[in-house]
C-alpha cells in the first residue's frame, strides 16, 4: 500500500527538483496490514500551484459533481426577489438603460430590413441579449478597455457610440472610423476605448489578456473586459488567453454571452462539464454564472468583478446565460435547425426587455404612452441617421492600401496603380463618382 511513495518517487527522480526541495514531499503514512477501507490523508502530495491534493488509496475517476448556480435577483415579471441584492439604481440610470434597449431594438429592426433591401451587405441583430450588454456596460468605467465579439452593440451604445457612428460603419462610408474596410457590425472606437471587432472568432481573447497585462504593468487602475460567445470559447485562443490571465494575474473580466447557439450548433453539442463557468473555476479564476436576462444581476456581477480585477489584479469569469432570439446573421435562417416554439418560448417568457419594462412600470418610472412614444422616436432617429449615412460618399478606394504599413511598400504602390487603371477601364462596374478621390 505504498502507493503514494511509489507514485511520487519516479516523478522526483525524473524532475530537476533540487535536493533540498525534497522536504516538500510528504509521503502519506497509511501503511497498515490488511487494509480494506479507503484511506485519505489531510497531507498534501506536493505543493502544486493552485491545487491541494491529498493521497487517496481508492481508484476513482472524477467528474463535475457541483453545478454552479445562476445568480438572479429579478424574476421573469420584473420583480426584485432579493431586496438585499437590489443595486437600487436611480431612476435616470434605469430609464437610460431601458431607452438604450429600445434604440438597440429599433436599430436591429431597421438594419435587418435594410440588409434585405440590398442597401448594406450584412447584419447581425442583438435580440434577446440586451440585458447582458447594458447591465455589464453600465457597471464599467469609461477608461476600461473593451474587446467585443460582434453581438454587443448595446455596449457600444452605452459608451456613447452614436447612431450615426453605427450607420456610417454599416454603410462603409467615408465617415466610418474603419474607412470602409470592414464588413458591417465590425465597429470600433479609439475615443470610447473599444477595440475594433474582427471576424476570426476568439482572436480578441488573448489580445484582451495582453491589454489587461499592460494595464497592470502601467498601474492604470483600469481593467479590460472581453466579450465572447460560448461557441468562441471552444477555440484554442480562449484557453491560452485564460491561462495567461490566471498566471499573470491580470485585471481582466472575461464575459461570456452564453446564448445557447453558435450559428447552428447548440450549446449541448458545444461542450461537456459545467459549461464555460466550470472552465473559469478550473483555470483558477473567480467565476460567477449569472442570469443574463436579469439586467440587475448582470450589473451587480460585473461591478463586483471589476472590483476584484482592479483592486486585486485578478481575472474574473462571468458566464451570462441568455438566448439568441434572432437568426445568427442575415446569412442564416435559424428555423432550419431549431423549432419556432423554442424561439417563441424565449421571446415570450424570458424577454429581458419586457422584464425591465415591467420593473419600470412597477416603479412608476414608465408608462404605456412613454413606451409608444419612445419606440416611435427611436425608429425615427435610426432612420434619419441612416439617411445621413447613405448621403455620404464612400471612402477613396486608395484607402485599401493605406494604414497597413507606416509607408506604402513598392509592391503596394504597384498594386494601387493597377487597381486605379482597372477601375478606370470598367466604369460601368465601378461607380467611382460615389467615392472620395
Ligand atoms: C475562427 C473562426 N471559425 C469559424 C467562424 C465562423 N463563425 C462565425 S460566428 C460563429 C459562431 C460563434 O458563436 P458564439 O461564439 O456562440 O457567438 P454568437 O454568434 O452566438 O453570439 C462561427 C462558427 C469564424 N468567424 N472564425
Ligand atoms: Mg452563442
Amino acid at each position: 500500500m505504498l502507493r503514494g511513495l511509489r507514485l511520487s518517487q519516479p516523478f522526483l527522480q525524473r524532475s530537476s527538483v533540487p535536493v533540498n526541495s525534497f522536504n516538500r514531499l510528504r509521503v502519506v503514512n497509511h501503511v497498515k496490514s490488511g487494509i480494506s477501507h479507503r484511506c485519505k490523508s489531510t497531507e498534501k502530495v506536493l505543493a502544486y500551484p493552485g491545487e491541494k491534493s491529498v493521497f487517496d488509496d481508492k481508484l476513482e475517476f472524477h467528474s463535475t459533481k457541483e453545478i454552479l448556480p445562476t445568480y438572479r435577483i429579478m424574476n421573469e415579471d420584473g420583480i426584485i426577489i432579493n431586496s438585499e441584492e437590489d443595486p437600487k439604481l436611480d431612476r435616470d440610470t434605469v430609464v437610460k438603460m431601458y431607452r438604450h434597449m429600445v434604440s438597440l431594438n429599433a436599430m436591429d429592426n431597421v438594419l435587418y430590413d435594410v440588409q434585405r433591401q440590398g442597401r448594406i451587405s450584412f447584419y447581425m441583430t442583438n435580440y434577446g441579449e440586451e440585458a447582458t450588454h447594458l447591465g455589464s456596460a453600465a457597471a464599467l468605467k469609461p477608461e476600461d478597455t473593451i474587446f467585443a465579439q460582434y453581438r454587443e452593440a448595446g455596449v457600444f451604445l452605452w459608451r456613447g457610440f452614436s447612431l450615426d457612428d453605427f450607420m456610417n460603419q454599416c454603410q462603409s462610408n467615408s465617415l466610418d472610423y474603419g474607412k470602409g474596410r470592414q464588413m458591417p457590425v465590425h465597429y470600433g472606437s479609439r475615443r470610447l476605448n473599444i477595440q475594433t471587432i474582427s471576424s476570426p472568432l476568439a482572436t480578441q481573447i488573448p489580445q484582451a489578456t495582453g491589454s489587461a497585462y499592460a494595464q497592470k504593468m502601467t498601474k492604470s487602475g483600469n481593467c479590460t473586459v472581453c466579450y465572447f460567445g460560448e461557441g468562441a470559447a471552444s477555440e484554442g485562443d480562449f484557453h491560452a488567453a485564460i491561462n495567461f490571465a490566471a498566471t499573470l494575474e491580470t485585471p481582466s473580466i472575461f464575459f461570456c454571452r452564453n446564448n445557447r447557439w453558435a450559428i447552428s450548433t447548440p450549446s449541448t453539442e458545444q461542450y461537456r462539464g459545467d459549461g464555460i463557468a466550470g472552465r473559469g473555476v478550473s483555470y483558477g479564476l473567480k467565476t460567477i454564472r449569472v442570469d443574463g436576462n436579469d439586467i440587475f444581476a448582470v450589473y451587480n456581477a460585473t461591478k463586483a468583478a471589476r472590483k476584484i480585477a482592479v483592486e486585486d489584479n485578478q481575472p474574473v469569469m462571468i458566464e451570462a446565460m441568455t438566448y439568441r432570439v434572432s437568426h445568427h446573421s442575415t446569412s442564416d435562417d435559424s428555423t432550419r435547425y431549431r423549432t419556432l416554439s423554442e424561439i417563441e418560448q424565449w421571446k415570450i417568457k424570458h424577454d429581458p426587455v419586457k422584464r425591465l419594462y415591467n420593473y419600470l412600470l412597477s416603479k412608476g418610472w414608465w408608462s404605456e404612452e412613454m413606451e409608444t412614444t419612445s419606440r416611435t422616436e427611436a425608429r425615427k432617429e435610426v432612420l434619419s441617421a441612416l439617411k445621413r449615412a447613405e448621403a455620404q460618399k464612400k471612402p477613396s478606394p486608395d484607402e485599401c492600401f493605406n494604414d497597413v504599413y507606416d509607408e506604402l511598400t513598392p509592391q503596394l504602390i504597384q498594386q494601387r496603380q493597377e487597381m486605379r487603371e482597372h477601375v478606370k477601364k470598367y466604369p460601368q462596374n465601378y461607380p467611382i463618382d460615389q467615392h472620395l478621390v
